[in-house]
C-alpha cells in the first residue's frame, strides 16, 4: 500500500451548517492526515473550471452555482491509499445510497448538496491538488 495524497473539498452546504470540524474528525478517525487546508470562496468561473469534466452533464449549471454559493474548505488529505480511503469515508454521491457512518449519509442534504468532494484517481488527485495549492503550501 502506498502513501497517497488526495484533494478534498468541504462544500458550501456543510460550511454553512458549521460542519467543518465534524467532517474533519471523520477524516482523522479514518487515519487520513490533513496536510494542507484553507477556506476560500470560489467565483462561478473558478467553480466551472474545477468541474469542467462535467460540462455536458445536465446538472453542470446547478453544480457550478452551488459551489460558488458560499465558502468552501479545500484540503489535501494524506495516508495509505488516501484516494480510495477518502471515497469510502465520503460515501456514495447520492446520500440515499450512502453507507451508515459515511459523511454523506450523516450530513449531505441531497445528491447535489452532498457536503464533500474527493478526487477519484491518482491523476485527478494530482491535477486537483495543483488547482488549489502551490508547492509552498504543501509541506512534507
Ligand atoms: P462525486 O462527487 O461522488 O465524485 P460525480 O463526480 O459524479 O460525484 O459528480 C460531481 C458532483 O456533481 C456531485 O458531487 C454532485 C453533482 N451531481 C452528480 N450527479 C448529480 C445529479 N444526478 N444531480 C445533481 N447533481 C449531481
Ligand atoms: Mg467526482
Amino acid at each position: 500500500m502506498a502513501i497517497e495524497r488526495t484533494l478534498s473539498i468541504i462544500k458550501p452546504d456543510a460550511t454553512k451548517r458549521n460542519l467543518t470540524g465534524k467532517i474533519n474528525a471523520k477524516f482523522e478517525d479514518a487515519g487520513l492526515r490533513i496536510v494542507a487546508q484553507k477556506r476560500i470562496w470560489l467565483s462561478p468561473a473558478q467553480a466551472g473550471q474545477f468541474y469542467i469534466v462535467h460540462k455536458d452533464r445536465p446538472f453542470y449549471g446547478e453544480l457550478v452555482d452551488f459551489m460558488a454559493s458560499g465558502p468552501v474548505v479545500v484540503q489535501v488529505l494524506e495516508g495509505e491509499n488516501a484516494i480510495a480511503k477518502n471515497r469510502e469515508v465520503m460515501g456514495a454521491t447520492n446520500p440515499a445510497q450512502a453507507d451508515e457512518g459515511t459523511i454523506r449519509k450523516e450530513f449531505a442534504l441531497s445528491v447535489g448538496e452532498n457536503s464533500v468532494h474527493g478526487s477519484d484517481a491518482p491523476e485527478t488527485a494530482k491535477e486537483e491538488i495543483a488547482f488549489y495549492f502551490s508547492g509552498l503550501e504543501l509541506v512534507g
